[in-house]
């Protein structure tokens, strides 16, 4: 079934807003100071981090193009790359490259020689599911090239892939909470191969299936709340699971509660959620450029191939 136009505001709308309402929380006393200057616009609205950017730049590349054109990708992340909006160390300097005349091809493995395992390509493919929601097999190797434009390592795909994976099913299945994660669980079970992920996989399926509902500290330091893919993804997977019958300020405080990578655990967790519920309960929070946001998700929902 297709998704609704509420479940694609939900999606981009949750992820924007975890982002930008998790960013303030997130880091020691020097990030949160530096984050109180840049962390809201002129009209005081939470502004977003690159999470959102770089996602709103997948968008403008699928709504131009109908799908990944890397070179346009790799120009779009580049032009729109701003130093106050906290990109990742590795994909920061990757992007001053790109703008300096170098190519992606090259550039992305300067400053990690096989390429970031960041969790930069996951944070950002909500878009991809959104666009090709019908088709898992063409969603995932639009993932695959959206994500090596600047994260070349296994397992920054693989967690641009279960991302997109879990997306596509929160925004297809129209089940009940209980019912869609015990088929997000089951296609991750059978998809992801690398170690990093089966073992969180199998402790959070544990946890979420006997409502073990641990404390954010402790499922932070088990699944994980870092910047790398595979510590964060199942995280965001996970948290959002157990939130997709709760109100959305359950799901941030929760996500706060983690600490470490808040602004993409938010971001990541958002999105599932919104893609599920919609856009009904994010209505009351104020966003930088949310008429934008909306704007972007109704043109995905209108142009999307079926
Ligand atoms: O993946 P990336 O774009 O970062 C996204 C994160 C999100 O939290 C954003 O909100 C933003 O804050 O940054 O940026 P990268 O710098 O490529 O990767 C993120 C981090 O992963 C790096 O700073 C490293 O700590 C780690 N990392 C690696 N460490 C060692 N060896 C990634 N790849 C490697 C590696 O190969
Ligand atoms: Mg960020
Ligand atoms: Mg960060
Ligand atoms: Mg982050």
């Amino acid at each position: 079934m297709k998704p609704s136009r509420e479940q694609y505001r939900g999606c981009l709308l949750g992820l924007a807003l975890g982002d930008a309402l998790g960013a303030p929380r997130e880091g020691g006393w020097l990030e949160r100071r530096l984050w109180r200057w840049v962390g809201t616009t002129r009209q005081g609205l939470p502004r977003w981090t690159d999470d959102t950017q770089m996602t709103l730049d997948v968008a403008e590349v699928l709504l131009r193009e109908g799908e990944i054109h890397q070179d346009r990708l790799a120009a779009t992340f580049a032009r729109h790359y701003h130093w106050s909006r906290g990109y990742g160390p590795g994909t920061a300097r990757l992007l001053r490259r790109i703008r300096r005349g170098a190519a992606w091809q090259t550039a992305r493995t300067a400053q990690f020689p096989q390429g970031s395992y960041g969790n930069g390509a996951a944070m950002r493919v909500a878009p991809l599911a959104l666009w090709f929601h019908a088709d898992p097999a063409t969603l995932l190797l639009q993932t695959q090239l959206a994500a090596e434009v600047t994260h070349a390592h296994p397992l920054a795909l693989e967690g641009a892939e279960a991302m997109a994976l879990a997306l596509q099913t929160a925004l297809t299945h129209s089940e009940d909470g209980p019912t869609l994660g015990a088929a997000v669980w089951a296609q991750l079970q059978a998809y992801c191969t690398a170690p990093e992920f089966l073992s969180r996989l199998a402790l959070a399926q544990t946890w979420w299936q006997g409502q073990a509902n641990p404390p954010p500290p402790w499922v932070a330091q088990h699944l994980g709340h870092g910047t790398a893919a595979h510590t964060s993804v199942i995280t965001a997977i996970y948290v959002a699971l157990c939130h997709l019958e709760a109100d959305f300020l359950d799901l941030l405080a929760f996500v706060a509660g983690l600490k470490g990578d808040v602004d993409t655990l938010g971001a990541m967790a958002g999105a599932i959620w919104g893609a599920h519920r919609g856009a009904a309960g994010l209505t009351e929070w104020p966003l930088e450029r949310r008429a934008e946001v909306v704007a972007i998700a109704d043109q995905l929902h209108d142009h999307a191939p079926v």
